[in-house]
């Protein structure tokens, strides 16, 4: 078994380690095997209660144990999150994710109240994802049964690198969530970040992590650090658009069905960049001029960029039905 395993991580590795041309060109072919190239899903987020969190993690505005001179926001109510999914859906979204900076969900009226939005949301007919921290089995059956499609919870990096972004909790702490989400039968968003510190190596065990999930992802983040003040990462260089499109293309090969986020760090790439993290297999982005608390393009700079590229939003549920099935047959669920 080590030895299975040891050999589909060298496969990884030297599928990392094409040079990049073939890889993009490798990528483009599976991405245009498995999706309409021209369709780019718009995504939207929401940070439903802001900063604070127990957590340490290195790169994040919203730790307690930071000083970010970030403004705190107490969990939102439900009619201010009913108003932001109504106006995303209208301007074209078709998943809506509400972030909480907490380390766990906790039983009790906060939950409750997270339940109802997701209730609320789901009534746009958008998809719904949420990224709460850690959860137990009877949580997520009961995020499922309010109607949540996702739940979002990034592996980040490698299991090697990880205790050098965050001590307060555990690599496996990350899988056993992920493994109640999936078995719950809510849709798994699973990805990771660049630009920790990490290297080539932390980036191929993380995609080799990524395909020994207990549930495959459906939906998978790439994001790169958006160096924050105040946070231990604040020096960090910004990742090269190169590797960025090396870890897209990476993915898009390991994962032909899922959904692969370009997702934070858009704020610093050229339009021809990110024209290669599409034609590399990307084919969602968050809209908006903020993520969950950084700076973001703009909806009007976006647009600029679909009409340049002869890009199209993805319409609401148009694929969905398809998607499901393709992922269905190219997964090997390890439940
Ligand atoms: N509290 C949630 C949890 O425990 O999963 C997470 C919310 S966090 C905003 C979701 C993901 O955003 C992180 O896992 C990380 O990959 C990414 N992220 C957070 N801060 C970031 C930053 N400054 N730059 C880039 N990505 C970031
Ligand atoms: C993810 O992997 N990227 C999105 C989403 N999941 C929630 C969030 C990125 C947040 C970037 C930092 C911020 O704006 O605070
Ligand atoms: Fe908390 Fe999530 Fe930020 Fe970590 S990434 S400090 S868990 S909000």
């Amino acid at each position: 078994m080590a030895q299975h395993h040891d050999a589909d991580r060298a496969a990884i590795a030297a599928l990392f380690h094409n040079p990049i041309l073939d890889l993009i060109y490798q990528a483009a072919t599976v991405h245009r095997d498995h999706h309409d190239p021209r369709e780019v899903q718009v995504c939207t987020l929401l940070s439903i209660k802001t900063g604070g969190c127990p957590e340490d993690c290195g790169y994040c505005s919203q730790s307690a144990h930071f000083d970010t001179n970030l403004e705190k926001q107490p969990l939102l109510s439900i009619a201010a999150v009913q108003e932001a999914a109504e106006h995303a859906a209208g301007a074209g979204s078709t998943r809506f994710c509400m972030g909480a900076a907490w380390r766990q969900v906790r039983d009790g009226d906060e939950f409750d109240r997270v339940l109802d939005m997701i209730r609320a949301v789901a009534a746009t007919g958008m998809e719904v994802c949420c990224t709460l921290g850690m959860l137990d089995a009877d949580q997520a059956r009961r995020l499922k049964e309010a109607g949540l499609t996702a739940y979002n919870h990034n592996l980040d990096s490698g299991e090697n690198y990880y205790s050098e972004v965050v001590s307060t909790r555990t690599y496996q702490d990350r899988i056993d969530t992920i493994g109640h989400v999936g078995r719950a039968g809510i849709n798994v968003c699973c990805g990771g970040i660049l630009g920790l510190g990490e290297s080539d190596d932390d980036r191929i065990d993380l995609l080799y992590a990524l395909t020994q999930l207990p549930t495959a992802p459906e939906s998978i983040p790439v994001n790169a650090l958006v160096p924050v003040a105040g946070t231990p990462m604040a020096d960090h260089q910004r990742t090269s658009a190169w590797e960025l499109i090396r870890m897209i293309a990476c993915t898009r090969i390991l994962f032909p069905a899922a959904m692969v986020r370009l997702s934070a760090g858009r704020d610093r790439l050229s339009d021809t960049a990110q024209a290669l993290c599409f034609l590399a297999g990307a084919n969602s982005i968050f809209s908006g001029d903020k993520l969950l608390t950084t700076p973001h393009p703009g909806s009007d700079a976006d647009q600029a960029l679909f009409d340049l590229l002869d890009l199209e939003a993805r319409p609401a549920n148009a694929g969905a039905s398809e998607r499901v099935d393709q992922f269905a047959e190219s997964v090997v669920d390890r439940r």
